[in-house]
């Protein structure tokens, strides 16, 4: 059988691996982090998703998923590695792509394929990934083959959205594309649409820029109605029953490792982008507001205690990674505020997370950051709370007017 060897073990690649293990293939799946192959090894699993877990023990139990932080001779190279922006600039940080082609440049023989998973800005595969590849002498299309095959599985419903949903495949040449296809369909069940390489790279910036400007129009939206004093869930909710609009919901902030990262691979190339900037902006906006309304909320009240529930970056998931709880908190740090934080799904975060009852102990303000399901069911009727995400309880709700008029 095939032998598969996945270069980055994260939220992506992980499962991946492990799909692929379970599909049949001799899987090995490459880390550069230590710490990550030594749980692995130990059958910890550290993505907090409960069919991620299942899939990754079970492969690892099997003959045919092995981990290590050192890459082997393969037939196919997958690489799903992180693909960050510098935080001054926002620039593409590349590092790891290329780190990961040195490696496989050092091992790749003739008739291998590489497929690239990751994120990255148009032209990388061209411009970046094949320089580094054919450093290694053998040719591309003749000696080896190279696509593009973006990941576009929600966390949250990774293992589902990985083997249903369609997939996009560039390739350098149309015999590249038939092999990754091949590889692909041997557990994709929604459709495979093939394409050229730069293609299919700018088509997965498309998607989640798309998704960034909904939610930044949304934050707009909400910002309007509390000016206007009308409520714009309601507002989205109606104007969504026209069969050609949908609108997204308004809320903290975007956080997460994709949305927040990716609208910024097409601002950066070298066109000029208006509207794209702009969303970003309108989004990254949003804890200052969201302070805005705790403020109102405290008034007068002289260093208030605030309690943050909800730190995950999204509902009902553990990962707070570019959370905007963490933009709100430090915000009201700067003010001076105290601050008390529950998440029961985050096990990793920067500041102390409490149990929720101490959390709520002599709080002079709630604030609903993420909507849990969990949160919906405790009752919080004593407290002042500020609500960003309209979980269905009395609150001072981000997006409603205060002079919100009552109609028929
Ligand atoms: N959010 C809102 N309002 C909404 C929807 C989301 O404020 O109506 C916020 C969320 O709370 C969160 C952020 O946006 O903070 C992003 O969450 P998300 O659920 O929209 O997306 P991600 O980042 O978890 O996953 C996205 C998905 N892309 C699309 O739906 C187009 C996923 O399919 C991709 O595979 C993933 O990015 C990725 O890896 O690129």
């Amino acid at each position: 059988m095939t032998k598969i060897c996945v270069l980055g073990l994260g939220y992506m690649g992980l499962p991946m691996a492990a799909i692929l293990a379970n599909t049949g293939y001799n899987v090995i799946g490459v880390d550069i982090n230590k710490e990550k192959i030594e749980k692995l090894k130990k059958g910890i699993i550290y993505i907090d998703e409960k069919e991620v877990k299942a899939i990754v023990q079970k492969s690892l139990k099997s003959d045919k998923f092995s981990v290590s932080t050192n890459i082997e001779e393969a037939e196919v190279f997958i690489i799903s590695v992180p693909t960050p922006i510098l935080e001054d600039n926002k620039k593409p940080d590349l590092k790891y792509v290329k780190s990961a082609a040195e490696m496989i440049r050092k091992v790749m023989k003739r008739g291998n394929l590489i497929v690239l998973e990751s994120t990255v800005p148009p032209n990388t595969s061209k411009k970046i990934l094949l320089p580094i590849l054919n450093k290694s002498k053998l040719k591309v299309g003749k000696d080896y083959y190279l696509s593009h095959c973006p990941e576009r599985a929600i966390p949250g419903n990774t293992i589902h959205e990985l083997i249903n949903n369609d997939r996009i495949i560039g390739g350098i040449d149309k015999t590249s594309c038939e092999k990754t296809r091949e590889i692909y369909s041997s557990f994709v069940k929604g459709k495979i649409y093939l394409t050229d390489i730069t293609i299919a790279e700018t088509v997965k910036l498309l998607e989640n820029t798309y998704r960034d400007i909904n939610i930044a129009l949304a934050n707009e939206f909400a910002k309007i109605a509390e000016k206007i004093g009308i409520n714009v869930w309601d507002s989205i909710e109606l104007a969504n029953k026209h069969p050609r609009v949908n609108i997204l919901k308004p809320g903290p902030g975007v956080g997460g490792h994709c949305i927040a990262v990716d609208p910024w691979f097409l601002v950066n190339n070298d066109v000029e982008s208006k509207i794209i900037k702009l969303a970003r902006e309108i989004n990254d906006s949003m804890p200052k507001h969201v302070v805005h309304l705790i403020e109102e909320t405290v008034g007068e009240i002289k260093n208030p205690t605030i309690t943050i529930l909800g730190v995950a970056y999204k509902k009902n998931v553990g990962d707070a990674r570019n959370t905007p709880a963490l933009k709100i908190i430090e915000l009201a740090e700067k003010k001076g505020w105290n601050i008390k934080i529950n998440d029961p799904l985050v096990k990793n975060f920067k500041y102390h997370l409490l149990e929720l009852e101490e959390a709520l102990k002599d709080t002079d303000c709630v604030v609903i950051v993420t909507d849990h399901d969990y949160y919906k069911s405790i009752n919080l009727g004593k407290y002042n709370v500020v609500d960003t995400r309209n979980i269905g309880i009395k609150a001072r709700l981000l997006g409603e007017g205060l002079s919100r008029s009552v109609g028929c």
